[in-house]
Order: structure tokens, then sequence, then C-alpha cells
């Protein structure tokens, strides 16, 4: 018998992928967790039946979650990741020698538990020490922060269920206080395919929340809803585009990536034309 999973990413649309074994599966008082064995893509983790990340393709989606916003401030010493119980963002953040802190705030102590035991290459560097964990809500622990962070970065769930809040104003007013003055936010921005409304809807936020400038950029992940997704990265001043040789990694660490590179950084930040007709990007 053949076992396929499909996450339905529209009433007429949904990937399908065929897999071996359920690994986890666990209830937990914020979610449902499921790992599956799938063929082509390696272990999967699925949150509340939504893909978050599998082995095979992860890398495009945290390299470029991570690389952008850290080649756009140039020196993030103290960083909040906001989600990511997967440890995925936390790996590639351990890359840049100067980073000093990370704080990792998951609201679910089961995602990283979990994702310990099944996604070791990704949730290890949650040992190292420049790394603290707390089990909480984001907008809970951004409260007790002010002028704190150089960088806070939203890797999140799609904007359901618990994730919810992380797209509102408010959540990104209490990051805007929680940054230093030079400091940048960055989020994962749902599907130019099939979310323009929710990123038309963040770009909104994101400005009346008092940052001056926002920048759109994408990347194909192929397991994500359209194949093509999106981050939305802000900051209180222009963010200059002119990023050509912009090194801040140290050189054997740019040989070790697998999707980010110097012309991707460049890249990244050119948009198709729908995309450019459709965002209201200042
Ligand atoms: N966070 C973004 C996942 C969104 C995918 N949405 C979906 N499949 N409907 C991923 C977290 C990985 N650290």
């Amino acid at each position: 018998m053949e076992l396929w999973f499909t996450e339905k990413h529209t009433p007429g649309a949904g990937i399908t992928l065929k897999c071996s074994k359920t690994l986890y599966s666990s209830k937990t008082p914020f979610q449902q967790i499921d790992i599956l064995e799938t063929e082509e893509f390696g272990r999967m983790l699925l949150l509340d039946g939504l893909v978050m990340t599998t082995e095979r393709d992860e890398f495009i989606y945290h390299e470029m979650l991570v690389h952008p916003p850290m080649h756009f401030h140039t020196k993030a010493e103290n960083i909040l990741v906001i989600g990511g119980g997967d440890g995925g963002a936390v790996r590639e953040l351990l890359r840049y020698p100067f980073v000093k802190k990370i704080i990792l705030c998951e609201i679910d102590q089961k995602v990283v538990e979990a994702a310990k035991r099944f996604f070791p290459s990704l949730a290890n560097c949650l040992e190292d020490e420049k790394v603290e964990v707390v089990y909480q809500d984001g907008s809970a622990l951004l409260k007790g922060h002010r002028g704190d962070f150089d960088l806070i970065l939203v890797d999140s769930t799609d904007p359901i269920g618990a994730a919810k809040t992380l797209f509102t104003r408010k959540f990104y007013k209490s990051c805007k206080d929680a940054l230093r003055n030079q400091g940048l936010i960055c989020a994962q921005s749902e599907s130019p395919i099939y979310h323009l409304e929710t990123i038309n809807s963040m770009i909104g936020h994101v400005r009346e929340a008092g940052f001056g400038c926002s920048r759109l950029y994408t990347a194909p992940i192929p397991t994500y809803p359209g194949g093509f997704w999106s981050w939305l990265m802000a900051g209180q001043e222009k963010l200059n585009l002119d990023v050509k040789d912009r090194t801040v990694l140290p050189e054997h660490e740019y040989e070790k990536l697998s999707y980010f590179n110097l012309d991707i950084l460049q890249a990244a930040f050119c948009l198709p034309n729908f995309l450019k007709r459709a965002i209201k990007q200042s």
C-alpha cells in the first residue's frame, strides 16, 4: 500500500508527498506536531498539518531568513528569534563569529524536543552557549525588552492559530521598541503566489508601527505553498540596496552555504512585475 500526505494550499491546489512512515505525533496545548519520513524530501516536520520544514529544502528557507538581514545590519550581536523551534535559523546565525547572544523564543517546548530527536542537524546548535531558549509567546517576551536587540527574526507558521498575533501591527510595534536604533526585523511573509493580502497587510503594519523602510525579498521553496516564498525586512532608515561585495561572514563560511551567496543577496530583492505591481512598498 502507498501512503501519500497532502497539504492543501487552497481549496483547489496543494502538495502531495509519498511517505514511508510516521516517526512522531503529538498533540500539545498549542498544536498538532507530526514528523513523517518522505521519499523525496526526507524527514518532514508538520505543525497542524502544514509543512514547516523538510530535510531536503530547509537550507533555502533558513539561509534566506538569516543571511540577507545579517548582511544589511553587518554587525548584529544580540538577536531574538521568535518561533523557529527547529533550530534552523539559529544554526545559520551561529556562523557569524561576532554574534554574542541569541534568544530563541518558541511557544511550544515539544517542537524543540522533537526537533532535537529527529532533526539533529538543525536543533543541535540550540545547545551552544550563546543560545538561550525560552518557552513563551513572542509578544509576551517582547514586553520586557526595550532597545535590546540588533535583529529580530520572525520564523513563524502561517497567520492562523498560535502565530496569529505575530502578524499584527501591535506585534511589530513591540518589535520596534525592543530593537536598538540601527536594528532590523525580518519576518517570513508567506507566498507571493497565494498570500498577497497577507504580504500587503504586513507591509502596512510595519509602516504604521514606525519602521521607516521595508523591503520584500523572495526565494523558491519547493515544499511551501506556490513553491515561491517571501520575507519582509524592515528598519528605521532607508536600506541601502547596493550590497555588491558586502562580505560579512568569514570567507570559509560562504563556502559551506548551499543557497545564499552575494549574487543571491542582490538578486533576491529584484521582484517580478506581478509582485511589484501588487505590493505597496515604500
Ligand atoms: N516557517 C514558515 C512555514 C510556513 C509554511 N506554510 C505552509 N506550509 N502552509 C517555517 C519554520 C521553519 N523553521
